[in-house]
């Protein structure tokens, strides 16, 4: 199909020439980590333009993940959904925490509400739902289980950056949302993460805890971790920030463009967006049905030898993982949805660099590709 392998995503980078600027007064001032200029400078530039209070910085969305479930004590059992990458579910382990598979709502690929009360036990003290694919969860019905419970909500936001949800950032449900700043996301730092915090003692937590737990240079108030984003990642995020509407806006143009060649193919289905969603284009999955003339794998093996490397997130299952296939909630009856979903999924390429001519390619591709 085309001479040049097609990745699933291709990280968006800016001219080098405006970087250089950046890389001169880091190296100027020497200043390369520990809360430095360009850390401080991300954290306000990101808050506006995410529409939050606070937000701290992170090395990665793993770390974050981590730490988010340290600033709130979470203990005991967490729900948490499996159709997901699997630093959602290890960042429960890493804190000693159950993790509690919860079902999917096939229609958004986010932990569906109505399944989420029948899981809670006496151990539960928190949520940990994923809005997948940058699409929100059903925010209000989780807060309203939380609220009568009495769990904390953390949000695994890390598809979700700069997604609006009714009029603001889907980022301020939840007590902590966290955001992933990997080379293959919409905004990238080429790793990098964040957790978005509701107020300032609780941004302070999450500092002391990415630093050691240092309050001060003799004073260490918990067994924090080395999770800080350091100048070079802060500096390229500066600058990612003023490319970043351009590059989610070809997204949506390209997102349009497979929705129109895909809509009519047999066998094949789409996410629909939300009502009320401003949405960021992060991933664009189609689902293989029964009635499609070969199997998701089969089609997937067709496109990789034409040189398109779709992606199945997310296949396998957390849950069928084998650190985590032998929890009760793991069983099969118990994730009907999130199995046919892991079975059926195809993340084709997204990314600003996309050609239309590729685009095309790819779904006149998956419309013939069993003739
Ligand atoms: N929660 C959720 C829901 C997540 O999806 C993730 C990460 C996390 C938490 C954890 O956040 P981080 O700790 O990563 O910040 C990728 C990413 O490594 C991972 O960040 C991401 N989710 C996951 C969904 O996808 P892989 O193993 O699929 O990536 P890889 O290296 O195969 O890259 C995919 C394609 O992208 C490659 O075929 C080519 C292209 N690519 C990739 C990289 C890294 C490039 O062109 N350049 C690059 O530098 O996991």
């Amino acid at each position: 199909m085309s001479d040049k392998p097609i990745y699933v995503t291709e990280p968006y980078l800016p001219p080098l020439e405006e970087f250089i600027p950046y890389l001169e007064q880091i190296w100027e001032s020497k200043r390369l980590t520990n809360n430095g200029p360009f850390h401080k400078q991300l954290e306000d530039a990101l808050c506006e333009y995410l529409g939050v209070e606070h937000l701290a910085l992170f090395a990665n969305g793993t770390i974050a993940l981590v730490t988010a479930l340290q600033t709130l004590r979470i203990s005991g059992e967490v729900i948490t959904t499996p159709y997901s990458f699997v630093a959602t579910a290890h960042s429960l382990v890493w804190n000693n925490i159950k993790p509690v598979f919860v079902d999917i709502d096939p229609e958004t690929c986010n932990l569906d509400p109505d399944k989420i009360e029948a899981a809670i036990t006496p151990q539960t003290t928190a949520i940990l739902p994923v809005h997948c694919y940058g699409n929100p969860c059903a925010v209000e019905r989780i807060e309203q289980i939380a609220d009568t419970y009495g769990l904390k909500v953390i949000y695994d936001a890390a598809h979700a950056f700069g997604v609006g949800y009714k009029g603001e950032s889907l980022l301020k449900h939840g007590d902590l949302s966290v955001l992933s700043f990997h080379a293959t996301k919409v905004f990238n730092t080429f790793e990098g993460g964040a957790i978005v915090c509701p107020d300032a003692k609780t941004k302070q937590r999450v500092d002391y805890l990415k630093n050691f737990g240092f309050a001060d240079e003799v004073t260490v108030t918990a067994t924090g971790i080395n999770g800080k984003m350091n100048e070079f990642q802060a500096a390229l995020g500066l600058l990612q920030l003023k490319h970043v509407d351009k590059a989610i806006e070809r997204r949506k143009e390209i997102d349009a463009r497979y929705r129109q060649a895909l809509c009519d193919v047999k066998g094949i289905t789409l996410l629909s967006q939300q009502n009320g969603t401003v949405g960021n284009y992060a991933y664009f999955p189609i689902f293989v049905e029964d009635d499609y003339p070969t199997s998701r794998d089969e089609l997937y093996g067709k496109m990789k030898a034409a040189g398109v490397y779709g992606r199945r997130y997310f296949y396998p299952l957390i849950s069928d993982m084998p650190m985590y296939r032998g929890l009760p909630s793991a069983a099969d009856y118990n994730l009907k949805s999130a199995r046919q979903a892991a079975e059926q999924v195809i993340c084709l390429p997204i990314y600003p660099g996309l050609g239309d001519e590729q685009i095309d390619a790819v779904a006149l591709f998956i419309a013939g590709a069993h003739q």
